[in-house]
Order: C-alpha cells, then sequence, then structure tokens
C-alpha cells in the first residue's frame, strides 16, 4: 500500500483559492493556461489520474468517457448543469459524477433579473448611444422602454433559480406563473400560477424567464410556435443554455417585432453564438456570466473538492452524486 496522494485533473484555471485546496489535497494537475481540450486530448491529459474536475462546456460524451483510462473513477464538473457529461456512459464505465448545485442560485438570479431589466429598459442602447458619443441630451421619448413593475411574468423550470429569480420578480410586484414537471408545494410556489401544460402558459407571460436545464425535451423549446403563443410585446430571458432556445425562431421574432427584448447570458454553440444575435439592438447580452462572482465560483470549487474529497479520500459517496435519469 502506498500513500500517493489521489490524481486529479483540472480541465481548466479554476480560482487560485479552489487551486489551493486542490493542490494541498491531491497529486494536481492543473491548466494554468486555460488551455480548452478536445475530447482525444483530455482523454489523454487525464491518463493515470483517479479524477477529473472539469466545467461546462468540456466535451465528457460518450466518446471521451470511452477513451478515458480506467483509472478515472471520479468526474466532478464545477457546475450545476452536466449536460455535457454523459452521466450514463459514465454509470457504464463505474465513474461516479458529481455536480454543484444550491451555491449558485442567487448569483444566477441576480443575472436573469439583469437580464429582464437590461432587456426590458434597453440597456445595450442607452450604453451604447452614451459611450459613443451619441447621446445629444434627454428627450422625452428617448429610449422608452417595456414597464416591468406589476407584469406577469412566466418561469419555465421552477427548480432553485427559478424559485430564486420568482423571489425577486415579487420585489417588482410581478405575478408569477411558471411550468414544471411537477407542481410545488404551497410554501415554495409562494402563490405563483401553476401550469401543467407548459404551452398554456406563454399567453400569460410579457416576461418568459428560461430557468429549465438543457436535455432532449428542452431542446429548442423555445421554437417559433411557442414565440407565437406570447402576447405581442413580450421579453424573452434565457439564463440556463442556450440549447432551450432555437435561435433563428427568436432573433425573427426580435426582428419582426412580435418580441419587444430578449435579455441572453447563455447561447447555443457558444462562444460562437449565432451570428443574427450581433446586430440585434432590442437583444441583451452577456457572456455567460450568471456564476461569475468571487463568492460564487469559489463556493463552486470548494462543492466539486467537497465532493472530490468524500469519494477519493474518504471512500464515501460523492454528497452532489449526479444520478442516471431514468
Ligand atoms: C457555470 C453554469 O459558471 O453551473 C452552471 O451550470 O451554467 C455556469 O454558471 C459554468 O457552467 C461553469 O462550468
Amino acid at each position: 500500500m502506498t500513500n500517493r496522494k489521489p490524481r486529479v485533473l483540472a480541465t481548466r484555471h479554476f480560482p487560485p483559492d479552489v487551486e489551493a485546496r486542490l493542490s494541498a489535497n491531491f497529486d494536481a494537475v492543473l491548466n494554468p493556461d486555460d488551455r480548452l481540450f478536445e475530447g482525444p486530448a483530455l482523454a489523454k491529459a487525464s491518463d493515470g489520474c483517479d479524477a477529473i474536475m472539469c466545467a461546462a462546456g468540456d466535451p465528457l460524451n460518450a466518446e471521451t468517457i470511452a477513451r478515458l483510462s480506467g483509472s478515472i473513477r471520479m468526474i466532478a464538473t464545477f457546475s450545476v448543469g452536466y449536460e455535457h457529461v454523459d452521466v450514463a456512459a459514465a454509470a457504464k464505465r463505474k465513474i461516479a459524477v458529481s455536480n454543484t448545485p444550491d451555491v449558485l442560485t442567487d448569483a444566477t438570479a441576480d443575472i436573469a433579473m439583469l437580464c429582464l431589466l437590461g432587456a426590458a429598459r434597453r440597456a445595450h442602447e442607452g450604453t451604447t448611444m452614451l459611450r459613443t458619443h451619441h447621446w445629444v441630451g434627454w428627450s422625452p421619448t428617448q429610449l422608452m422602454g417595456v414597464h416591468v413593475t406589476g407584469k406577469r411574468l412566466g418561469i419555465l423550470g421552477m427548480g432553485r433559480i427559478g424559485q430564486a429569480m420568482a423571489d425577486r420578480a415579487r420585489a417588482f410586484r410581478m405575478t408569477i406563473h411558471y411550468t414544471n414537471r411537477s407542481r410545488l408545494p404551497p410554501e415554495l410556489e409562494k402563490g405563483a400560477l401553476f401550469h401543467p401544460d407548459a404551452d398554456a402558459m406563454l399567453p400569460h407571460c410579457d416576461f418568459l424567464s428560461i430557468n429549465a436545464p438543457l436535455t432532449p425535451a428542452t431542446r429548442k423549446w423555445v421554437n417559433a410556435e411557442r414565440i407565437a403563443r406570447l402576447p405581442k410585446g413580450a421579453v424573452v430571458i434565457n439564463t440556463a443554455r442556450g440549447g432551450v432556445v432555437d435561435d433563428d425562431a427568436l432573433i425573427a421574432a426580435l426582428k419582426g417585432g412580435h418580441l419587444a427584448a430578449a435579455g441572453l447570458d447563455v447561447f447555443d454553440g457558444e462562444p460562437r453564438i449565432h451570428p443574427g444575435y450581433y446586430g440585434l439592438e432590442n437583444a441583451f447580452l452577456l457572456p455567460h456570466m450568471g456564476s461569475a462572482t468571487v463568492e460564487t465560483r469559489n463556493a463552486m470549487g470548494f462543492k466539486a473538492l467537497d465532493n472530490l474529497e468524500a469519494f477519493l479520500l474518504r471512500g464515501q459517496s460523492p454528497p452532489d452524486l449526479v444520478r442516471v435519469s431514468s
């Protein structure tokens, strides 16, 4: 028996405090230049490792997982979303997978509210006007946007982040509608109106916030037909995953005027986003910043480490084990 520390590959350059703990407790293989790994290179880099600490966007699909060396026992993703990890393929190879729920709920809901307000109140056009020296002064009709207070907000996916978004919207006296796999108990629902049929909720949404994970069932869920069911002048907010939206349909509705605006923090195929977004004045766009606060990114890293330490150092089940969905 040797006392060697388990070896963990960090696929990304993580926050300094996170890497310090990773290096203290494990034989850490770091990525200080934050090079992005393609699948085969990732598999090669993890040769001889016991675990991989990865992030959203890393290609831990079935093909990469099939190439991983037999020494890999765990994949801990530095994210709550885990659509980039083929959990079933990992389970077949007896590789445990963990994620980081809870700790990024507030930061992501804050960004969702920022997207809602930024889109409704034409923040992109306002800051651009000012910074490009095109502001000639206040005028009674300048940059009139969509009023927020008192409007109806529909939430697709009332999990932790959807509920936190609802809490923020209540401060704006918004009426909350939601659709979810199951209805929430009254103490979590807090008076929000449940729609068992998601499509039936859409005509009630002045604002639609997407807070559902990307799954085969939600891929391109926001399509042309569903956008047409939203009231004219509605605003769409997405802080979940870009793949939930059909970009061509959203861009057409933003150009054609059926939608007043969109506030987007996530994009299909990011960072190579649909080129149609760049020129759209009524799209308030952020580069996937939902969890980007020092406190949150540290908490995500510490949670990933809690899981790695439980499994690799203490032989316990990771507290945030991701199970294969049925
Ligand atoms: C993360 C996210 O920052 O945790 C998630 O699922 O979407 C982000 O906020 C990112 O995925 C890091 O891996």
